[in-house]
């Protein structure tokens, strides 16, 4: 039994997520999870909002709501939609709560008596109108690298290069617009990011042919650019205060930056979860503690992969103390929506409140895992979305459990029906089977979600063409025990179905169980003999047929969410 660590991109707490961020960090951090989980390993899957820094005030006060209460309420509705996605966390923890603040107070200290942490005095961007400093995102202006007329002070959307307020051409303030600035002098901690950048190369090296391209390549890219040390501390109020007391005297207001405490939130979040339950977080975090032995995987977009193969890296590293660094890192592209930005001020996409008003979240969860953003960006489009739901989910897979379960209940009755003899075509069926089950396997080892789901689909494939080769409705009026074992399969591939779906479909995975057999709280990876999985579901055994597992989506249903989510024409 492995021990698996997997941590999910920290969502903002500023907004509701839409698909792409769902599919570029948290639903595949689940589903991964769950696979893992179905294969007896010992998995601890973490989540928390990331709460501080310009994103959560400017939110806050744009809902006329002060910060923390504005986080509280977010938090709520984030953890729901969570909850509502099937999300499994074992833990969704908050980088505002007492373990964040003190992991990240204390990783400075240490980080600092490394002479990896010193004070400069900057140039900072000072608002007159707005009486307050412009740290990150309270500063807007035009990139200097790529010209985007809305870079953040802290990043540019467009080219996802890290900047400096003072970089951005034509700055204004995101407050109140004005222009009416000046540059002062004020004190802040550095980062001595470059000091470490032999060590940074050196461990990057080492992941080169196991990381996605993706992900060594951006880190490799920051590295031979040359590394700047980075400014960890902003003039905010909200946020993890800088300590005081001899080392940092004069930190009045001032508060670590959010992408120095974001990272430290998920062994703050875990240390949330062994407050909680009892058990002992370091043993996921501290090598001698027992973590020498976890596997530990990060799932997250691209934007954020500078900040895991860098920035936490050199706070871990830095420390000089025993920590758990990541093993492997899946990174996504974008998902776009019909090739452009989600935007939630232009009410464009679909968010993850609005999607579960449409549909369930099995429908997602597959639409978005199959096509999820690996090699490229992907693109979500409704008429994309619908064919894939009708085809993959409705005909494949639904309409074979409705089905054999409907002709089986019409023949022999809401029972298993028994006997018949095992031939040609079953063997056929478990050498079709084996083979899928191994690629989705491997696949899903691999962590390649689209070609698991194309594996997935091929397995749900096979049974139906099976069923086409029994014909148990041919079979019936000459050979009815070759018809009932036909049905026997078939209802036994509507149970293998269930736990090999489980991980992408929970929810339709326990219904099509339940309707055979009760559904244990764990649907195990079937391993053994497939023939003898094939005869899990014994002859006499009551069933039940579960009602339409998937809709098919309609024509007017397309135009209608076309409409409503800002994708016309
Ligand atoms: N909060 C950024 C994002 O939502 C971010 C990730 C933090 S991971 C430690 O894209
Ligand atoms: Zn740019």
């Amino acid at each position: 039994m492995a021990r698996i660590l997997i941590t999910s991109a920290l969502p903002y707490i500023n907004d509701i997520k839409h698909l792409g961020t769902l599919v570029g960090s948290m639903l595949p951090s689940d589903v991964y999870a769950r696979f893992e989980r179905s294969r007896g390993n010992e998995v601890l899957l973490i989540c928390a909002t990331d709460e501080h820094g310009t994103p959560a005030e400017l939110a806050a006060a744009a809902a006329g709501k002060d910060v923390a209460t504005f986080c509280d309420d977010m938090y709520d509705i984030q953890s729901d939609l969570g909850q509502r996605f099937q999300l499994s966390w074992d833990f969704f923890g908050r980088t505002s709560r007492a373990p964040t603040h003190e992991l990240t107070q204390h990783l400075a200290d240490r980080l600092s008596e490394n002479e990896l942490i010193d004070e400069r005095t900057i140039s900072q961007v000072f608002s007159i109108d707005d009486d307050r400093y412009l740290p990150d995102r309270y500063i807007v202006g035009t990139c200097p690298h790529c010209g985007y007329e809305n870079a953040r002070g802290d990043q540019c959307e467009n080219c996802t290069r890290v900047l400096d307020p003072t970089d951005l051409v034509d700055p204004r303030s995101a407050v109140s617009g004005s222009t009416n600035l000046e540059v002062r002098e004020t004190k802040h901690l550095y980062l001595r990011q470059s000091k470490m950048v032999p060590e940074l190369k050196k461990w990057i090296a080492s992941k080169e042919d196991v990381w996605p391209h993706l992900v060594t390549s951006i880190a490799n890219k920051w590295l031979n650019e040359g590394l700047h040390d980075r400014g960890i501390t902003r003039d905010l109020s909200w946020g993890v205060p800088v300590k005081h007391g001899d080392k940092w005297p004069d930190y009045d207001g001032k508060v670590f930056y959010v992408w120095f405490d974001a990272p430290i939130g998920y062994i703050g979040a875990t240390r949330e979860w062994g407050e909680a339950t009892g058990n002992d977080w370091e043993r996921w975090w501290r090598l001698s503690k027992g973590a020498d032995d976890v596997k530990y995987f990060q799932f997250m977009g691209k934007d954020n992969v500078p900040f895991h193969t860098v920035g936490f890296p050199v706070t871990q590293m830095g420390s000089g103390e025993d920590w758990k660094l990541v093993d492997y890192i899946k990174g996504f592209n974008w998902l776009t929506y019909y090739g452009g930005k989600f935007s939630t001020s232009q009410k464009r996409g679909v968010f993850m409140n609005h999607a579960l008003e449409l549909l369930p979240s099995d429908y997602w969860r597959y639409y978005l895992m199959a096509n999820a953003p690996e090699g490229s960006d992907a693109t979500f489009t409704w008429e994309h979305f619908a064919a894939t739901v009708n085809k993959d989910l409705a005909d494949v897979l639904g309409n074979f459990v409705n089905r054999i379960m409907k002709f089986t209940a019409s023949k022999f009755g809401n029972e298993v029906p028994e006997g018949g003899e095992w031939g040609p075509e079953e063997d056929q069926l478990v050498a079709d089977l084996e083979r899928a089950i191994k690629v989705y396997e491997t696949e899903m080892t691999a962590l390649e979600f689209r070609k698991a789901l194309a594996a997935l689909r091929s397995i749900w494939v096979a049974g139906n063409e099976y069923l086409t080769r029994a014909a148990p409705w041919a079979a019936f009026k000459s050979d009815p025990a070759q018809a009932a074992l036909g049905c026997r399969v078939g209802l036994n591939l509507v149970h293998l179905f269930a736990h090999l779906s489980e991980p992408v479909i929970p929810t339709t995975a326990r219904i099509m169980h339940e309707s055979l057999l009760p559904a244990p709280e764990l649907l195990p990876w079937p391993d053994g003999n497939l023939k003898d999985t094939l005869e899990r579901v014994p002859a006499g055994q009551p069933f039940t047929i579960p009602d339409v597992l998937f809709q098919k989506i309609t024509d007017d249903q397309i135009d209608e969410w076309r409409a409503r989510f800002g994708a016309e024409e």
